[in-house]
Formats: C-alpha cells, structure tokens, sequence
C-alpha cells in the first residue's frame, strides 16, 4: 500500500539543528522516498488552515507562534504503509510518554516543541499536501 504523508520538522528541530538526524532516520526506512523537500517560514494563514481543528483549544495561540517563530522543513514522503510509519517513528504527542527510540522520544521534553509534524490518516495527509504543496500531489 504506497502512500504520501506531510512531514514538518518544527522550528525547535531546525534551531537544535536536528534536520539531519531527523531526515536520516527516514531516508533509512527501506523504500521510503522523499519526494519533496522545502525550508519555509509559515504564516498564519498556512497554520490556521493546517491547526484549523484545534482552534478554540487552550493550547492553539501557542502553537501558531511556536510553529511561526522560524523556519520549518517541510517534507512529502511517499512508500509502504508510510503514513502510519512515520507516526510510529515519530512517537507519541507528548515526548515524556513516546519511548525511546522515536524522534519524539528521543529529543523532546515539551509538549508544543515535540519536534515534528506527521499526518495522522490519509484523509489528513491529502487534506495537508494541498495546504502545503499545492497543485504538486
Ligand atoms: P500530533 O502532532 O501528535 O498529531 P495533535 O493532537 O494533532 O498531535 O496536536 C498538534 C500539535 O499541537 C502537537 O504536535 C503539539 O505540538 C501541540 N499540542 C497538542 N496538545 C498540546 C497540549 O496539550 N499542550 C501544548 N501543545 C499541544
């Protein structure tokens, strides 16, 4: 089953400098292939679009300055059951409960600045790739 997910590397990953590691750890799931790739600042309209579910959330306003106060990478990756793939690699919301070895688990304290962003269903992820490249999947 060949997919395409929307994966972000938030402004805590670029500003660590953990785009490397991050992008490494997928680029090693065999037959996975990123087939785009782009460093951007979003703006508001892009984050209300992609966080349009959780407006109205305590945590919202937060989240869009957090995920607006620099840069971004954004990804496409496409392969073999690689929507639920790169949830597993990136772990849990909360990276206290993600276990080691997952992005999350490995990097992240906070809640907000959990590193990386991955579409959770296919609905989400065609949903996504139109916010983020248009007219390209
Ligand atoms: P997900 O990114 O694991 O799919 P969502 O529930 O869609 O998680 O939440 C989107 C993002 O909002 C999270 O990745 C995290 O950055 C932030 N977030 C979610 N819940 C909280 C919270 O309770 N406090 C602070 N930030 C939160």
């Amino acid at each position: 089953m060949t997919q395409r997910t929307l994966v972000l590397l938030k402004p805590d990953a670029v500003r660590r400098g953990l785009i490397g590691e991050i992008i490494s750890r997928i680029e090693r799931k065999a037959g996975w292939t990123i087939s785009a790739l782009e460093l951007r600042t979003l703006d508001q309209d892009t984050l209300e679009q992609h966080y349009g579910e959780h407006k109205g959330k305590p945590f919202y306003e937060p989240l869009v300055d957090f995920m607006a106060s620099g840069p971004v990478v954004a990804l496409v990756v496409e392969g073999e059951r690689v929507i639920e793939g790169l949830r597993a690699l990136a772990g849990p919301t909360d990276p206290i409960a993600a276990a080691p070895g997952s992005i999350r688990g490995d990097y992240g304290v906070i809640v907000r600045e959990n590193l990386i962003h991955a579409s959770d269903s296919e609905e989400s992820a065609e949903r996504e790739l139109k916010i983020f490249f248009p007219g390209r999947f």
